[in-house]
């Protein structure tokens, strides 16, 4: 059997995978802690069992036992220099194991770290760590690649990339999702069908995770647009903690009974992941045995995505707004900003645009004097963590358009593809090894056709060259090519034309950059939403405009209904519920947005709202801050809001808005409470690059360090850790975010050491550890509770995170620390604390013990044994005091 039969077996059967390898080597004997693949090279006879039985029991695939043989993870066994030799060994016993009857898959895993921007690692890093995997996989002589359990889409593109720069082989990738669809990173199940298999992939699916159960769904969701055949390998249920070890307890019939809706739904590829074994393989071959598999679908849909998110575009679907404003042409602002690498700035105009209604963001960075495809890959790398919307990668400079596609971490679509010699031999081969979507633009080395029939044919003849390399009419989006009607004025209705062509005849997508059309008029505003409404009509589908623009937007959202393509007007009314306007009333006043709902008490400092809404902001602390953000979505950010989407109109600069709105609106204390509403804003935002000048601008209004720290920092990351909770915010926000609280506290920690000293604090030089326990990183609340102390004369030795109690203890008997405080923000870290105490009267320590944390509660510490518990910065403090006191 090789790959092609396979695939031709897959028309009339599903096809039955192995099951699991690493719960299958703890039940003969591998004991924890050991390196699995080290251990099942150095017990050949008991993998040859475990895969001999799967193939004795229905399976047509076998994966290899390489799961974590990748640099990165052998090294933490010591193992890094035997890469290619563990990899080709295992894969020749799994051949071994395989015979005749079943296909070897190379297994590949995660790294275990996270990619640039999230992480550490660099992309290029990355694919060169799995191509290594990968060579020693072919020479152990694989059939095809599996890319699996992966929680990250970037990761798991790295890993596709260096399969297929390898090789020709099949290769595989299936993602793990929690509970709620969404990887650990965020990414949705249909949002990773559509950026791996427009990167190649020839099968795509999930595993790993949740029961079989909640597959089901998965698996339905990603059919209606997978053109390859689906995957899923669960667990033999949810995993169970008992006695300390995880259990997957689903019994192989009810297992079995799973993978047959599974099937149903349209799996055509099904096995195990954790806790199943050969019986779990025989009952999914019983029960998939003579289900008719549900083939492929011939199109995925015209999509576009980012890690987390997935556009679609044209029938069907909202009319799509690409945000035109990342772009230097004309703008010296963002020429210095891109010059000076101060990406805060293209920061902010992607964070403006998104609020403001683009669905999509354009990036052109393009401008003489500039490395602009490093600049590209910067911008790109800022703009993935800021926002969720897919970006369209504009540039005339292949080399940047190349370099950007390789790392975006989603399906982008690329600003453009023309009939230019270049364009069309070394453009459009470089989208579609990235499969990329790709806007065409009917022109010709011999320039712009005038008429829409002489574009129609370049149109063609592009087409005809995309569909050489696999694009189909759903994957391009033809451009209008708006031109200046102040110079031709004819050329509009050439445009509306090819428009209509592409919509009713030809059956692809279009789009148009808008404010073309008005250049060189006066009051352009009311030209270009003209001309969007007429091109609506003709069936445009997309724009790049200025989504700052509310003439504009308030055209798209009406003519989408007039339309027919808003059903039941449901996206409009939205809009101007929230817009606050209604339908022409398309001025945006200054002087309508009276700050009346916003009073800033510089006394306490915390904002005090007196709109109903609000009310009960002045509860002070976490919850009172919480009560006080309501107030400010219901009030002042849309007063915000409005009044820059009329400023910025012609505003580049952040300071300058700032300046504008404090100078005719706001009065002081308002100005200062939306200076400190930015500094939140800012961690919500995870705007690391720009939160130290906002914290300055707080601080040169006259807002005291620590009222910044503690009612709009410190509320802020725990604002961020509920929309975390909520599933709205994933791991790369939650990252950002703590990256900006981060930058503001080094900002503000010498301030709050002088507000201290000025208070007068004591000098007592008692000492106290600190530490963070083992198995956690968490330590922004450590740090704060560590900085106080100093500030009330404590000595502290601060161990930082993830600390061992052995460490703690040792730390202790050296420096004759009294106090030991340990903190915890994870329920499943916070029992590390009982260890230390425990360890510590062990060792006949006396120390008292404060514990605190936003795991931590008063009875835990009782529990443990603790001496003390607190819970924030001031109240540690107050005990530490305490405990001195009782000697
Ligand atoms: Co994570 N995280 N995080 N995280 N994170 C939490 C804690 C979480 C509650 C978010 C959530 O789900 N809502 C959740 C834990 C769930 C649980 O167990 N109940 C969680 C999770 C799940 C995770 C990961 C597992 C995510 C993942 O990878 N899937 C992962 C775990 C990594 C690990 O530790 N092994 C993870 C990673 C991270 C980041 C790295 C991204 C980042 C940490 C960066 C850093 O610290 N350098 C992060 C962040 C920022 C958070 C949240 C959003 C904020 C924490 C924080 O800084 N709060 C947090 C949600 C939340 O707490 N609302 C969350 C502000 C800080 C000032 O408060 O630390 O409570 P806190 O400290 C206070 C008091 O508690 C007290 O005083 C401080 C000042 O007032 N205090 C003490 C603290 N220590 C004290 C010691 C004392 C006395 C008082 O005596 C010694």
């Amino acid at each position: 059997m090789n790959w092609t039969t396979l695939k031709q077996l897959m028309n009339e059967k599903v096809i039955v995978l192995d099951g699991a390898m690493g719960t299958e080597l703890q039940k003969k004997g591998m004991p924890p802690g050991v390196c699995p693949e080290l251990w099942a090279l150095e017990h050949p006879d008991v993998l040859l069992d475990i895969q001999q039985g799967y193939v004795k029991t229905g399976a047509r695939v076998i994966y290899t036992a390489t799961f974590g043989a990748n640099r990165i993870k052998l090294e933490e066994f010591g193992l890094g220099d035997r890469v290619t030799e563990i990899n080709c060994r295992l894969a020749r016993l799994s051949r071994q194991a395989a015979g005749q009857h079943a296909l070897v898959a190379g297994d590949m895993s995660s790294t275990g770290r996270y990619i640039h921007p999230i992480g550490d690692l660099s992309f290029e890093e990355t694919v060169e760590v799995y191509k290594e995997q990968v060579r020693g996989l072919l020479e152990g002589g694989v059939d095809l690649f599996i890319i699996e359990t992966m929680t990250d889409i970037q990761e798991a593109r790295a890993a596709l990339l260096a399969v297929k720069e390898s090789c020709d082989l099949p290769v595989w990738v299936t993602m793990t999702f929690e509970e709620g669809e969404r990887t650990l990173t965020g990414t949705d199940p249909v949002t990773a069908l559509i950026t791996l298999q427009s990167l190649g992939a020839d099968v795509v699916g999930c595993n790993c995770s949740t029961g079989p159960d909640k597959m089901v769904s998965i698996i339905e969701h990603m059919k209606p647009y997978a053109k390859v055949p689906l995957l899923a390998k669960p667990n033999a249920g949810l995993p169970k903690l008992v006695n300390g070890m995880t259990v997957f307890d689903m019994e192989p019939e009810e297992f079995g009974r799973y993978a047959s809706l599974l099937a149903q739904v349209g799996a055509n590829l099904i096995g195990g992941c954790c806790g199943t074994s050969a019986e779990y393989v025989a009952e999914v071959a019983r029960n998939v045995e003579g289900i008719k598999p549900l083939p492929p679908s011939k199109h995925q849909g015209s999509a576009i995505t980012s890690a987390r998110k997935t556009v679609f575009i044209g029938a069907g679907n909202p009319f799509v707004v690409v945000g035109e404003r990342i772009n230097p042409t004309g703008k010296p602002s963002l020429q210095e900003a891109l010059k000076q690498k101060r990406y805060a700035y293209v920061r902010q105009l992607a964070v403006e645009q998104v609020e403001k209604g683009a669905d999509v963001l354009d990036v052109n960075v393009g401008m003489p004097g500039i490395d602009e495809p490093g600049t590209m890959v910067d911008v790109i790398d800022t703009l993935v963590t800021a926002v969720d919307a897919p970006l369209c990668l504009d540039s005339s400079n292949i080399e940047a358009l190349e370099r950007g596609l390789r790392i975006y971490p989603g399906r982008a679509l690329v600003n453009s593809i023309s009939l230019e010699k270049d364009k069309i031999e070394k453009l459009l081969p470089v989208a579609a090894k990235y499969g990329a979507m790709f806007i065409l633009l009917p022109l010709t080395d011999e320039g712009v056709p005038l008429t829409a029939q002489e574009r129609q044919r370049v149109v063609e003849k592009v087409f005809e060259r995309a569909v050489l390399l696999g694009y189909q009419k759903e994957d391009i989006v033809v451009d209008g090519l708006v031109m200046a009607v102040s110079s031709n004025q004819e050329q509009a209705v050439e445009t509306l034309n090819l428009i209509g062509w592409c919509s009713n005849s030809f059956g692809c997508n279009t789009i148009v950059g808008l404010s073309n059309v008005s250049f060189g008029l006066p009051e352009r505003g009311w030209l270009n939403a003209a001309f969007l409404a007429m091109a609506m009509g003709k069936g445009l589908t997309m724009a790049i405009v200025n989504p700052l623009s509310q003439t504009v937007m308030n055209v798209k959202m009406a003519s989408e209904v007039l339309l027919g393509r808003d059903v039941y007007s449901q996206r409009y009314i939205k809009y101007f519920r929230q817009v606050g306007r209604s339908q022409g009333e398309n001025r945006i006043e200054v002087q309508d947005d009276k700050p009346r709902s916003v009073e800033y008490n510089a006394e306490k400092g915390r904002s005090q709202y007196q709109d109903g809404a609000a009310g009960s902001a002045d509860k002070g602390g976490r919850d009172g801050r919480k009560n006080v953000k309501q107030g400010v979505d219901d009030s002042a950010t849309h007063i915000t809001e409005d009044v820059l989407g009329g400023i910025l109109k012609e505003t580049e600069s952040r300071a300058a808005i700032r300046d504008d709105v404090g100078k005719s609106t706001l009065n002081g204390a308002a100005e200062k409470e939306k200076a400190a509403q930015q500094v939140f804003d800012a961690v919500v935002k995870g705007d690391h690059h720009g939160i130290v000048p906002i914290v300055k601008d707080a601080l040169a209004l006259g807002i005291a360090p620590r009222i910044l720290m503690d009612e709009y920092l410190i509320p802020a990351i725990t604002h961020v850790g509920e929309l975390f909770e909520r599933k709205e915010y994933f791991l790369p926000q939650l990252l950002m975010s703590a990256e900006a609280m981060k930058k503001a506290f080094e900002h503000l920690e010498p301030l709050l050491q002088e507000e201290a000293a000025s208070a007068g604090a004591k000098e007592k030089k008692m000492k106290v550890i600190l530490a963070t326990v083992k198995g956690d990183i968490h330590d922004i609340g450590k740090n704060i509770v560590a900085l106080m102390l100093r500030n009330h004369g404590f000595e502290v030795i601060d161990l930082g995170k993830d600390v061992g109690a052995e460490t703690i203890i040792e730390k202790a008997k050296e420096t004759g620390a009294r106090i030991i405080g340990l903190s915890a923000l994870m329920t499943t870290t916070m029992v590390q604390m009982k260890e230390v105490i425990e360890l510590a009267k062990k060792e006949g320590l006396k120390c008292k013990f404060m514990v605190g944390g936003a795991a931590v509660t008063q009875q835990f510490a009782d529990e443990i044994g603790a001496d003390g518990y607190a819970e924030d910065a001031n109240g540690a403090v107050k005990l530490a005091k305490r405990l001195v006191e009782e000697g």
